[in-house]
């Protein structure tokens, strides 16, 4: 099985300027973390500078020092990086920073940013930097667009070279935990808690742990009767209780770097505590407990709604679900259970408001999950690049409290002191050899892991940090690239469907135009279009679902007046004709949009192609092909998405283009 090194791609550098650092090293800490922090060093020295680095006898000959040091304003996962006379210092309190301090180091030399002088101070914004792999056990991945998995295969699970390369590319930025196995734990997958596959997962885990990574599973909550015999389930059953307690027991002996569980309960078919007349808190409660001896954590996610709505029912709505579920047990968890939310109330759309749970919770550890997996977003075949919309997510000041309320304060754990919280993205890999089928859906991956490690970071900033280190520092090279990416949110935003409405995708896959495939369906995503007008009314008037924020936002919400325009479809019923602030009607913005996202991409296409040559073959090859089909994928969103309203409202284009 072959693969690539993505963003670890490294390339002999033509000067010798930094070779100096690179000829001795010396570690103070021999962990196994440590251990691996050096021979990425030493990696990177051989394959960027020509440098075969050797251990040097103390800290005074080495010309990089890996230092323990007990500093809590650097913590252990934290880094400090200091040149000095010809050394560099790497300090932190624990393996771990030295480890993402060494990664660090080698992105500035993949730069070829000046070393001398060096002095920065990173500390990782929060404490949780997830992955969640929707892998099967049968290979496939739910939601996967890049290949199988390189975690299972016929029911097995795989160990091999790939696993190091995984955990090696996770940790350069500073990834700490990943859920291996899909949310939806069927047949084979349940049994992952099992002996039967105790000795590959402890391997895994074990490669793993080199990287500083957590091994975490995806729970069946009928686990007890599927695995136990029991003829329930049911959370406060005290043989319930036992036999989770065994299990916990079992497993944690088996795999002692295991993190914990993701569970998915009630949630589009999948069992849970509803069955027995349970709250979502007893629930978790019970795992919490049989894990807690082991310092395991339980991580319960918060996508949990009625998948069996009534389409002519206007007053139920989806987007209330989650904070209507969850509010009322606030405060109800134990300390080892995080909920887990997904930044939006719906699923994943282009734009969505961030959801009404986040600055909602006060005394719950919380967090935020977000989907790097491109399922509504162009599915990998589409460049999006999702960096912008993540940082206006975390810079939402929910008005939660008087200070710290932004959702980047909430899930590090700043706003309500909490320990255990952080950032998990449904991952966008599979065992294609560049990993995430399109190339630059690597850009994702990347900005996502460094995002999470630094929420201050710039979605521009990571964008060119990573197109220098995947394609070398060429200053055009990067430039045009990190251009594409930077458009490529807002270009799909404008040629799919409009103002924060979503959904108007085929139902199942999710793929591509289709105006009314989910609206008169049970999943409870509408645009309830008609010949005056589109959008739900969540105002009071309508569902209610504006109320669910904090007053400062729900009075935003509220009125049309001040409903921020890229949502404002999705918070009100709007007639065509009504003019928006820069003065066109619905209808028009609607059309413009359209047509502009459109030549958006052909602009991306364009830019793309002045790469010729500048970059490998196959990886300038691979991404072309994918923007011409993009070119023609964004046109047919365009064409029916325009007719669509065209035919409803009967009002033509002003400018008279062709709208069939
Ligand atoms: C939706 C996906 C579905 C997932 C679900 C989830 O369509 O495949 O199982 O989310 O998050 O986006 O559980």
């Amino acid at each position: 099985m072959s693969y690539e090194n993505a963003w670890l791609t490294y390339r002999m550098r033509q000067d010798s300027r930094d070779k100096k650092y690179f000829s001795k090293v010396y570690a103070e800490d021999e962990s196994i973390v440590a251990v691996t922090a050096v021979k990425e060093l030493e990696r990177a020295g051989r394959e960027i500078l020509g440098v075969r680095m050797e251990q040097a006898g103390c800290a005074a000959e080495a010309g990089i020092c890996l230092r323990l040091v007990s500093d809590p304003a650097i913590g252990e996962e934290g880094y400090q990086l200091r040149e000095e006379e010809g050394c560099i210092t790497i300090s932190s309190e624990g393996a771990r920073g030295l480890l993402y301090g060494s990664f660090a180091l080698i992105r500035r030399l993949q730069m070829e940013l000046p070393l001398e002088g060096l002095c920065m101070l990173e500390t990782p914004s929060n404490p949780l930097r997830m992955l969640n792999h929707w892998d099967n056990m049968d290979g496939s991945i739910e939601r996967g667009y890049s290949g199988n998995s390189f975690f299972f295969k016929d029911e097995k699970v795989i160990v091999d070279e790939r696993t190091r390369a995984y955990a090696r590319m996770a940790a350069s930025v500073g990834i700490n935990a990943s859920v291996i196995n899909n949310v939806n734990v069927r047949g084979n997958a349940t049994k992952l808690i099992t002996e039967e596959y105790g000795k590959e997962l402890r391997e895994m885990s074990e490669i793993f742990a080199e990287y500083g990574i957590r091994l975490f599973l995806s729970l069946n909550f009928a686990a007890p009767m599927e695995l136990g015999g029991l003829d329930s389930a049911d959370p406060l059953d005290g043989q319930v209780a036992a036999w989770w307690k065994d299990t916990m027991e079992d497993i944690f002996r088996r795999i002692p770097n295991l993190g914990g569980f993701l569970v998915k309960a009630d949630s589009e078919g999948r069992p849970g505590p509803f069955t027995y007349g349970r709250t979502h808190a007893d629930g978790a409660n019970v795992l919490a407990d049989a894990a807690a001896p082991y310092g395991g954590i339980i991580i319960w996610r918060c996508f949990v709604y009625n998948c069996q709505q009534d389409w002519r029912d206007r007053k139920t709505d989806r987007a209330r679900a989650g904070y209507d579920n969850f509010m009322p047990l606030d405060g109800k968890f134990r300390d080892n259970v995080i909920l887990q939310i997904k930044n939006g109330p719906m699923d994943f759309q282009v734009r969505e408001p961030v959801s009404s749970l986040l600055g909602g919770l006060t005394d719950t550890n919380q967090i935020l999950e977000v989907q790097i997996a491109q399922e509504y977003t162009g599915q990998q075949r589409h460049v999006c690049y999702l960096i912008p919309m993540f940082k206006e997510i975390l810079g939402f000041h929910t008005y939660c409290c008087g200070g710290q309320d932004t959702v980047a304060d909430i899930v590090s754990g700043r706003t309500w002191g909490q320990k255990s919280c952080g950032m998990a993205a449904v991952a966008n890999t599979g065992n294609d050899d560049n990993w995430t089928g399109h190339d630059l859906a690597a850009a994702n991956l990347y900005g996502f892991g460094r995002l999470s490690f630094q929420t201050d970071a710039g979605a521009r900033e990571l964008a060119e940090e990573w197109a220098a280190c995947t394609f070398g520092n060429d200053r055009v090279v990067t430039e045009t690239v990190t251009k594409i990416l930077m458009m490529s949110w807002p270009a799909y935003e404008k040629y799919t469907a409009p103002l924060g409405i979503g959904w108007m995708v085929n139902p199942n896959h999710h793929y591509g135009p289709n105006v009314d495939g989910y609206e008169y369906d049970r999943w409870g995503t509408y645009h309830r279009a008609d010949h005056l007008g589109l959008g739900i009314d969540r105002s009071r008037q309508g569902t209610g679902y504006a109320q669910q924020y904090r007053k400062e936002n729900a009075d935003l919400y509220e009125d049309i007046k001040t409903c921020p325009e890229e949502l404002l479809l999705f918070f009100h019923y709007i007639p065509y004709t009504y003019r928006l602030k820069s003065g066109k009607t619905l209808i028009q913005h609607i059309y413009d949009t359209h047509f502009e996202g459109a030549g958006d991409v052909e602009s991306m296409d364009i830019l793309w192609s002045s790469l010729e040559g500048k970059i490998p073959e196959r990886v300038y090859k691979r991404v072309k092909e994918r923007l011409e089909h993009q070119k023609e994928h964004s046109k047919e969103w365009r064409d029916q998405i325009n007719t669509y309203f065209f035919r409803k409202s009967m009002i033509p284009d002003e400018k008279g283009r062709q709208i069939y």
